[in-house]
């Protein structure tokens, strides 16, 4: 059951699909409050008390014991003292020693969550906002998974996810600083020459021409049509970045025309608001107008015109370098500074006056939109505005092509976004603790329902070290995102140049046996309002253990994941929360199967071994691995499990051509069955029982 509360006068978000009608009294789950900080919402927190949710947030998979704080910020350091990610996913789960229930605070502005930080045992929520719309979500008192069951409910109201194209579970590589056809021809034969599978190359902002959107830099890309054709051939697409700020140049018809139209968000007194990004003097698209949205997306057409078969939206938090006013506040400073260093705290304040220069919260209350017939300063509404950047570009997408998907991920973002695109976690750095910060968020973006989602492999920042990739990868292998990714001036880190790379291949091999298997798992969280990743208390909420582990997840219906995250590590401690196969992957023809039984493990694990478990009584599909999706079929498939003696076992199979948007759950599942007397029935592909133990 879901009830929604209307608190002021909320501005329209898109966050939702299903229009509620606003309940009279109060909800009973939590007090509501005011204070001079906006609208408090607070329920307490009993010693058992879990919280799950807020999608791409720092910390563990249990939200309990920190501060956390939605508001888009572009930092590249995710370290634990930060509040905030790139993203605000304000949902939060609540599951309690006597109930549960969850809360969606659908608010584009700034929202703390003080999740038992000043008090261990309460929860204040804090909207700054003038008003906003809270759903309570509360499950049926019979349902036993009830956290699983209040997802469902939840994304049924704020509609279908993103499907990306078949070929986006394919491996990609990215880097920034790819800066002409030649880099690029140089990554495809990296791989093929190599037989290291790939399926896209990511283009960052060099290619473009003084980092102008929607333009490429003709000298270092001559023929980009017949670049993208060659590649294609190679079943290879190019996935270009576009950035939120334009650059304002004369000449320029993306910068005239948005000037001619006042396209760009503005300032108080109606003059276009001025910052600076990559191109250096920017201006902002007002995302907010349907027209302004219809413009952009339309832009995409050239570079889909070119042959680009997918983006990525970045800088669209949106980020800002500075802008004159703040360089000129900044500069004040070092005036009134200038020859007068003589305190103690003098330098701190000159610096301090530079580095406030970036993101600076005064600025973000110096621009505004056009929200339907309102008028909006920028940060009311500013965890919107990445949102709606995705939304323009699907829309282009649309008109484009209706019937054909495109790949499209974005860094920031907000619920609403999660049926237009899927998200990548930003720029994350080659740390281990990198891996299970990676890990941690993976459930908590299913539950605000954005699917198509994983983190830069190998690290952004920072030098990446072979081993760190390659445990990396291996938890890439079961992320719908699977793309290697890296900062300029780092090691460069493509697979191919590394002394491990015939290893690393083997752990791609395993992803590309999958991919029959994980297509059909996100496609079915997708048609069924599902979670492709859930924590384990999702599915033994009756098992303390179970419940707080933090370095495990549940894949789809039938599997688990527990990677290795940390460095020299000979192997790891798994917990079993039912009897499960252990399949250790060297390779996807090469691993080993060991039945386990419910409980703790201790498993060794070479730099090549990583792990999957199918629960007890299920099976999965392995197809023959090939170098690019197109070339995995279902043809022939093996079956790896471990079942019941004298029980059937059936796995709920969906498939499709990958590359329409008409999707039907009807017309792509079918059953695949294993009978008691060991007999498999599986129209259309031939399976191999070899790997079913019994
Ligand atoms: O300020 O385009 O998160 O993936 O490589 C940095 C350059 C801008 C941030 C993105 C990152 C990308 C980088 N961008």
């Amino acid at each position: 059951m879901i009830r929604r509360y209307t608190y002021g006068t909320p501005l329209p978000t898109d966050a939702v699909v299903k229009q509620l009608n606003t309940e009279p009294g109060a909800p009973d789950c939590l007090t509501v409050s005011k204070s001079t900080d906006g609208t408090v919402l607070s329920f307490p927190l009993p010693e058992e008390a879990m919280l799950f949710g807020l999608g791409e947030q720092l910390h563990g998979i249990n939200k309990r014991g920190h501060l956390y704080r939605s508001w888009n910020s572009d930092d590249p350091q995710h370290t634990e003292s930060k509040s905030s990610l790139y993203a605000s996913h304000n949902l939060l789960l609540y599951a309690g020693p006597e109930r549960s229930f969850g809360l969606f605070v659908d608010d584009p502005g700034e929202v703390i969550w003080d999740l038992g930080y000043t008090r261990m045992d309460a929860a204040v929520i804090t909207v700054a906002g003038g008003g906003f719309d809270l759903y309570v979500i509360t499950p049926e008192e019979n349902e036993d998974r009830q956290l699983t069951a209040m997802c469902r409910e939840f994304r049924g109201l704020i509609g279908r996810s993103y499907v990306p194209p078949r070929w986006a579970m394919g491996y990609l590589q990215s880097r920034w600083g790819y800066a002409s056809e030649e880099d690029l021809v140089t990554v495809a034969r990296g791989h093929r020459d190599k037989h290291i599978p790939l399926d896209g190359i990511c283009m960052d902002i060099d290619y473009m021409e003084r980092f102008k959107d929607f333009t490429w830099n003709r000298e270092a890309f001559p023929d980009l049509p017949g670049l993208c054709e060659c590649l294609k051939a190679q079943h290879i697409r190019v996935i270009p970045i576009i950035d939120a700020g334009v650059k304002a140049e004369e000449g320029y018809d993306v910068f005239d025309e948005g000037e001619e139209k006042g396209f760009f968000c503005k300032r108080e007194d109606g003059k276009d608001f001025v910052t600076a990004v990559w191109p250096g003097e920017s201006r902002l698209p007002d995302f907010f107008r349907p027209e302004v949205r219809a413009w952009f997306g339309e832009k995409y057409h050239r570079l889909l015109d070119a042959g680009a078969e997918g983006f990525w939206n970045d800088m669209n938090e949106p980020a800002l370098f500075y802008t004159p006013e703040g360089l000129r506040r900044a500069y004040e400073t070092a005036d009134a500074l200038r020859g007068a260093l003589t305190e103690y705290d003098s330098s701190f304040k000159l610096s301090g006056a530079f580095n406030a220069l970036a993101n600076n919260p005064e600025d973000y209350r110096s621009f505004y939109h056009t929200v339907g017939d309102r008028t909006v300063r920028h940060d009311r509404v500013h965890n919107l505005y990445g949102a709606l950047m995705t939304k323009a570009a699907a829309e282009g997408f649309a008109a484009y092509r209706a019937e054909k998907r495109y790949l499209l991920f974005s860094r920031s973002s907000y619920i609403g976004a999660h049926r237009c695109g899927g998200i990548w976690m930003g720029d994350n750095c080659s740390w281990w603790s990198h891996i299970l910060l990676h890990l941690k968020m993976l459930p908590s973006l299913n539950m605000a329902g954005f699917l198509y989602c994983g983190a830069d492999l190998g690290g952004f920042t920072a030098n990446t070290t072979e081993d760190l990739l390659e445990r990396w990868l291996q938890l890439g292998v079961f992320t719908p995102l699977m793309r290697n990714h890296s900062a300029q001036h780092t090691r460069e880190q493509e697979i191919y140049r590394f002394s491990i790379w015939e290893m690393m291949r083997g752990t791609l091999s395993v992803r590309y046996a999958l991919i029959p298997y994980l297509y059909s798992e996100l496609m079915l969280s997708a048609l069924t309002d599902g979670l492709y990743f859930r924590p384990l208390a999702f599915d033994f909420p009756e098992d303390r253990t179970a419940c707080h582990v933090e370095d495990q997840l549940m894949l789809g219906t039938q599997c688990m994941i527990a990677p290795v995250y940390e460095q020299n590590a000979v192997g790891r401690h798994v917990y079993l929360p039912c009897d499960m196969l252990m399949v250790r992957f060297r390779t996807a023809e090469d691993y080993d199967m060991e039945p386990m039984a419910q409980g703790h493990h201790w498993i060794e694990l070479k730099l090549n071994e990583f792990l999957l478990f199918i629960k007890r009584g299920c099976f999965i599909p392995l197809a023959r691995p090939a170098e690019y999706t197109e070339a995995v079929t279902t043809e022939r498939l093996r079956l790896l499990g471990w079942l019941n003696p004298g029980e059937k076992s059936t796995l709920r199979f969906y498939e499709d051509d990958g590359v329409t948007t008409q999707v039907s759950l009807r017309e792509g599942v079918r059953d695949i069955a294993v009978d008691t007397g060991g007999a498999v029935q599986c129209d259309g592909s031939v399976c191999d029982t070899a790997g079913l133990v019994r």
